[in-house]
């Protein structure tokens, strides 16, 4: 029997820009460490900057008991690689899979890591506990929610009804001051910044969406003594200034919003918060937004995604075109600085609509954007959709990225929508006011060299 289990939680290499810490893996450690089970580690190889090679290297020299990797779909290929060599050099180590690509998938990803020991779909506070529990003890595996394994019963993964017994991510193993400037969305007002998850779910059906994969359908709270608690720690501990909040739906409920700004404000310093991920628009109302605004709110992303009522009814955003007019010309008079989201190449879209998306972005007061190419995320509605009709024929689960052509929609020619990405990007941001701002958002010599190094990797890679 294992006394003391030695346990890596790893993220593995990839070619995506962001850097953040890893909130999901955070918040594995965080559960494990409550009920002192085991040494845990994060292994942030993108942080690090580490390669296969090196990933070995530093687990070789660990030699733990288990390793958890956590996979996004565009990921597979690497993690792929990655488990076939800690197989070969750590034979007695026992290999486990989870987060959105293992989710979406489900047993069918066993295929794809034979040299997986166990996956895991869904939530993992509660399941990874009890299965390092039962892999030490050798107890039996079976019933345990969410775990997929060659020899046990699957048993589907149960949403965390009470979000407040999980407690905060180790937030010792992925410190904020320890990531770069260089957050989700590249700029920011304050630093350190420490993603922050207060609730979990959304009740929408946006069909492009995996977030309900993993998060379900129905939204649930943390109680807001348990977020000012997390946020207090990270501000007295770890320095932290500014949170980006990563909720599916932060703004459902429109009370909770306000008792959260008004603890917020109450903070010793004045501290920011934004919203990377996307705000839900039509739950917005102009107090809401004051008051956020008064209390450390600085330039939200939303989810528009189109600027054609037709691809948005597709893509069953349910906004109109003259709502998202209405909340961002609201947001710009209150000085918010709104940043937004656009989906180029959308299944159906033509080329009129992709205009229709470029003149859209251009006619509203936005700060930043990002043209996003459309992407085939494996368990979505539009994804089943093209699958069935026979429309996508393979996942390109390596391009599952937003920079990458990953689907080329019919009446296009491939590389057409990396074109159209290019070109709106280009419209948007080769404007006086726009290089204005966006030099004025620099925030540090080292931010500046961060930037540029992200986009020339960006011109070379993509
Ligand atoms: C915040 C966020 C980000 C952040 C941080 C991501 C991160 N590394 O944590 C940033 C900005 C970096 C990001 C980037 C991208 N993202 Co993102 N992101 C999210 C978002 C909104 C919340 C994720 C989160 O923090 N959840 C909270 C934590 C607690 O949950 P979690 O990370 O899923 O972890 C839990 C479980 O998955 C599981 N688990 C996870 N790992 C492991 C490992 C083991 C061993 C076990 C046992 C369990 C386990 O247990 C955890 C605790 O419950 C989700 C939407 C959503 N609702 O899930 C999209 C989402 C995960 N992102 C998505 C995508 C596509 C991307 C990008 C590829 C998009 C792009 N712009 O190109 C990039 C690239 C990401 C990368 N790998 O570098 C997709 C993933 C779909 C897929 N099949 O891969 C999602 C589902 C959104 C969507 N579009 O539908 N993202
Ligand atoms: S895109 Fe946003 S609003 Fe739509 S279902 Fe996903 S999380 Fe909810």
């Amino acid at each position: 029997m294992i006394l003391n289990p030695s346990i890596v939680l790893l993220v593995p290499p990839g070619p995506s820009h962001y850097l953040t810490p890893p909130l999901g893996l955070g918040y594995l450690a965080g559960a494990l460490k409550r009920l002192k089970i085991g040494e845990v580690k994060i292994l942030d190889s993108k942080l690090l900057g580490f390669d296969i090679k090196q990933i070995i290297e530093c687990l070789v020299s660990i030699s733990p008991d288990f390793v958890g990797i956590t996979v996004f779909s565009m990921e597979v290929e690497c993690s792929r690689r990655l488990a076939k060599e800690i197989r070969l050099k750590l034979p007695n180590t026992c290999i486990i899979f989870g987060g959105p690509h293992i989710t979406a998938l489900g047993a069918e990803s066993l295929s794809q890591f034979p040299e997986a020991h166990a996956l895991m779909s869904g939530e993992g506070e509660k399941s990874f506990v009890q299965f390092v529990r039962g892999v030490v003890n050798k107890t039996s595996l079976e019933g345990i929610p969410g775990l997929i394994t060659r020899e046990t019963t699957f048993v589907p993964p149960e949403p965390i009804e009470d979000l407040d017994s999980i407690g905060f991510p180790d937030w010792e193993l992925i410190a904020p001051h320890t990531y770069p400037p260089l957050p989700q969305g590249a700029f920011f007002e304050k630093w350190p910044i420490a993603p922050i998850l207060t609730s979990r779910g959304c009740p929408f059906h946006c069909s492009y969406c995996a977030g309900h994969l993993t998060m379900g359908r129905k939204l649930r709270f943390r109680s807001l003594n348990s977020i000012f608690d997390e946020i207090d720690t990270l501000f007295s501990k770890f320095g932290v200034r500014e949170f980006h909040i990563v909720d599916d739906s932060f703004s459902q409920e429109k009370s909770r919003v306000l008792e959260f700004c008004k603890y917020f404000r109450k903070l010793p310093e004045t501290c920011s918060f934004t919203f990377p991920n996307g705000l839900r628009l039509d739950t917005l109302d102009r107090e809401m937004l004051d008051v956020m605004k008064k209390s450390g709110l600085h330039s939200p992303t939303l989810g528009i995604e189109s600027g054609s009522q037709r691809i948005l009814d597709k893509m069953k955003k349910g906004l109109s075109l003259e709502i998202i007019k209405e909340k961002v010309l609201l947001m710009s008079d209150l000085d918010l600085k709104p940043n937004a989201f656009f989906i180029i190449g959308y299944p159906g879209e033509t080329k009129k609509d992709i205009q229709k998306t470029i003149d859209f972005a251009l006619s509203l007061p936005l700060n930043r954007v990002q043209f996003s190419n459309f992407l085939p995320l494996p368990g979505t509605e539009i994804t089943k959709e093209l699958q069935n009709s026979h429309n996508l024929e393979r996942i390109p689960y390596e391009a599952l990225h937003y920079a990458c052509e990953a689907y080329t929609p019919k009446g296009f020619k491939p590389g057409e929508i990396k074109y159209f990405q290019r070109k709106a990007n280009r419209k948007f941001y080769m404007r006086p006011s726009r290089i204005i701002e966006l030099l004025k958002s620099v925030k540090s010599f080292r931010h500046f060299r961060l930037l540029l190094k992200r986009m020339l990797d960006y011109a070379i890679k993509f």
